[in-house]
């Protein structure tokens, strides 16, 4: 029997599980589903209600970088995980917390009418934008010149940052995150986790 993945089409820690399981060559029974509207399914194996969800061999993958890992660990011929420990934990910790909590507030500028926007962009330049920019001018990739899994797991939400305003992210400073970020967008890997699938109905 095939893991099941629950998958969402735009989240980008689906995605970012979806790309690592498809790298690995792990093949998958995809439940694309919706999220006003759970299937009985995946709450039974995950109670806590968000996707991505990876069912294997009567246990439950429950976090986007556990899946992620879960798959390296099978497969894994690019060396993805071969990468400095803690300097990959710290990228993907900030991008994870302080870096999706300014996201949000970018993107629903309504849920937070306390903040001025502008800050809120500036923030996220400083804590993210400035620091990858700097990191890939030394070299491709955030770790070095081949591609990891920090990569993957930050691009989802880098693609979010820049589709807020993409008229205002072209007109950043960042030649080298917008030169990685499109990489990404146009490569195939990206681009065979995003077929559409029908809503799962249990
Ligand atoms: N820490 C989780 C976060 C996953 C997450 O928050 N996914 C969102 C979609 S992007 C979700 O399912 N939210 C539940 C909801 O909106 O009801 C992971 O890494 O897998």
């Amino acid at each position: 029997m095939l893991p099941i993945l629950y998958s969402y089409r735009r989240c980008p820690y689906a995605m970012r599980a979806r790309m690592a399981l498809k790298y690995a060559g792990i093949q998958v029974e995809h439940r694309e589903i919706a999220l006003r509207s759970k299937p009985h399914s995946m709450l039974l194996a995950s109670p806590k209600g968000t996707v991505p969800v990876l069912c294997v061999d009567g246990y439950v993958v429950d976090q986007s970088l556990d899946i992620m890992r879960w798959a390296l660990e099978k497969s894994d011929r690019d060396g993805w995980i071969g990468v400095d420990e803690e300097i990959s934990q710290a990228w993907i910790e900030k991008n994870d917390g302080p870096f999706k909590v300014l996201l949000d507030q970018c993107k629903y500028p309504n849920r937070f009418p306390d903040l001025n926007p502008q800050d809120v962009l500036n923030s996220a330049i400083e804590l993210m934008l400035k620091p990858m920019e700097r990191a890939l001018q030394s070299s491709k990739y955030l770790m070095g010149n081949k591609m990891s899994l920090v990569d993957v797991a930050i691009f989802p939400f880098i693609r979010q940052f820049a589709a807020v305003n993409p008229q205002r992210f072209e007109g950043l400073p960042f030649a080298s995150v917008k030169a990685w970020l499109n990489q990404h967008l146009e490569s195939d890997l990206f681009n065979s986790v995003m077929d559409k699938h029908p809503t799962w109905l249990d």
